[in-house]
């Protein structure tokens, strides 16, 4: 089999580039590790930055976004008995939409279905070769069977556990992480949400999120211990510590219900540099985490993948031009160590640290009444999190 890029993995990452280098007729190939179920089963990011909609309009697979997405002007942060709403329209202009990432991943199947593009699913023990020749290959086994496709580029698009970074030689690639020592516990529930918006809440006992999926269907999230018993957490239980951690009004207001799916995430920031490596690409969670605080993951994952479509759509389509090849890295990590900033900034601002002095808490207190206080505060974290350009 040959192609002209091999992506590896059908998350968001692998399944918009897809998209984006088919509207150019280049081709792909699809390898991805799980099935077709298993990977719109999982449940994560909700918050979409303008530039990712529009990104997503520009690939053809909006509709159904611009029909069922919940457009967001602003949303609420909360401490102490105090709350404050940061108006992103006004401070900035843009707005963010709320719209899983298990629904942009169900748009992005169908319009590969429709474009009759290859998606190998359950494709075992996945393996890259051939970069130092810059003749790549990619192999795997399929129902115990070996396979083999030839390409002209690799996109690893396989998240933080893929195989695709640890492809990179020791001696070429750089890490830098930082591993939080607490985790969210997060549940999904059919019941309204108990606001329009969503409520970030610093409460000395953790922090606590009110997001949404749908006017039906609520996300929220409590900081956890990073070692937690999933097992221990009945919904009673989520439902009482979330209440408390909530301003009154929100927590007599709140529907609770049943939930239908539960789950703990730990928090991590990570970047990995260089995001090429002669034919291999790295993009979204193959090359960097980001801790969900900022709801910038999902988010960094589509602006690289707009550098590296612009970049492989040069090439094809330009006669061979290479300097945004060349450009790639830099280009993304100018803008994933901002999202990284702001991400940690908003987790250091808004959780609770175990091992918090009083000095901590003390600066903690102070960023956020700067914050209560300061429309230019406000405006800077309004322009983070409605999303840089790109
Ligand atoms: P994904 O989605 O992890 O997809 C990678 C795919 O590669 C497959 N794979 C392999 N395939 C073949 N061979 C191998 N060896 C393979 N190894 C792995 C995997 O099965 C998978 O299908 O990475 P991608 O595409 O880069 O997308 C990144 C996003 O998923 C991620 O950044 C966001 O979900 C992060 N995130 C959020 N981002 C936001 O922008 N806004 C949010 O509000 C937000 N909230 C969240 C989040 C992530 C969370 N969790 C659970 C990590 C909330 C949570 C709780
Ligand atoms: C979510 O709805 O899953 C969500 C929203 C905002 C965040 C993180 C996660 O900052």
């Amino acid at each position: 089999m040959r192609t002209q890029v091999g992506i590896i993995g059908s998350g968001p990452s692998g399944l918009l580039l897809a998209q984006l280098l088919h509207l150019q007729g280049i081709d792909s190939v699809i390898l991805e590790r799980r099935s077709r179920d298993y990977v719109l089963g999982r449940i994560r990011a909700g918050v979409l930055e303008q530039g990712t909609v529009e990104l997503l309009r520009a690939a053809g697979v909006s509709d159904r976004m611009d029909r069922e997405g919940l457009v967001h002007g602003g949303f609420d942060i909360c401490f102490g008995d105090r709350r404050m709403r940061v108006d992103l329209k006004e401070l900035t202009g843009k707005a963010v939409t709320v719209y899983g990432q298990t629904e942009v991943t169900k748009d992005l199947m169908d319009a590969r279905a429709a474009a009759g593009g290859a998606v190998v699913y359950e494709a075992e023990n996945v393996r890259i070769e051939g970069l130092d020749e810059d003749r790549p290959a990619l192999t795997w086994v399929k129902d115990g069977a070996a396979e083999r496709l030839e390409c002209d580029f690799v996109a690893g698009c396989d998240g933080f556990r893929g195989v695709s970074r640890q492809s990179l030689p020791d001696a070429v690639l750089k890490t830098h992480e930082r591993v939080y020592p607490f985790g969210w516990l997060g549940i999904l529930s059919e019941t309204k949400p108990v606001s329009d918006e969503l409520i970030y809440v610093n409460h000395w006992r953790g922090f606590a999120l009110c997001s949404m999926r749908s006017p039906t269907l609520s996300r929220y999230y409590i900081q956890c211990a990073f070692d937690e018993d999933l097992e221990e957490w009945t919904d009673d239980r989520f439902w009482d510590e979330l209440r408390v951690r909530l301003p009154s009004a929100a927590a007599e207001a709140i529907e609770m219900g049943p939930s239908i799916e539960k789950s703990i995430a730990p928090l991590r920031s990570f970047v990995a540099e260089p995001m090429r490596h002669r034919r291999l690409f790295l993009a979204g969670d193959a090359a960097h985490i980001v801790p969900p605080t900022g709801a910038k993951g999902l988010n960094l994952a589509a602006s690289d993948i707009h550098y590296l479509s612009r970049a492989l759509t040069a090439y094809y389509n330009q006669g061979g031009r290479e300097d945004l090849i060349d450009s790639y890295s830099d280009d993304c990590l100018r803008r994933v160590w901002k999202a990284e900033r702001f991400s940690w900034w908003m987790t250091t601002m808004l959780h609770k640290f175990p091992d918090q002095s009083s000095f901590d808490r003390g600066i903690q207190l102070a960023e956020l009444d700067y914050l209560f206080d300061s429309e230019a505060a406000r405006a800077a974290l309004a322009e983070n999190y409605v999303g840089l350009p790109f």
